[in-house]
């Protein structure tokens, strides 16, 4: 899954995403692209929840076809 999350402006908002993903599917494979506000998500099969997981640490997120 590859979503774009717009205001991680530091290595905490890059930890906050990768928590908040971890949070919802523990067993995911995380990479973050915090200049291009890339996330790359793998293993994970709630997508709905791992959205809205970043949402709640307040980060506008929206996928990426
Ligand atoms: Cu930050």
């Amino acid at each position: 899954m590859e979503l774009v999350v717009k205001g991680m402006n530091c290595g905490h908002c890059e930890a906050a995403v990768q928590r908040a993903v971890k949070r919802v599917e523990p067993q995911a494979g995380v990479v973050i692209e915090r200049a291009q506000g890339r996330v790359s998500i793998t293993d994970a099969t709630d997508a709905k929840g791992v959205e809205s997981a970043i949402r709640q640490e307040g980060y506008e997120v929206s996928a990426v076809e």
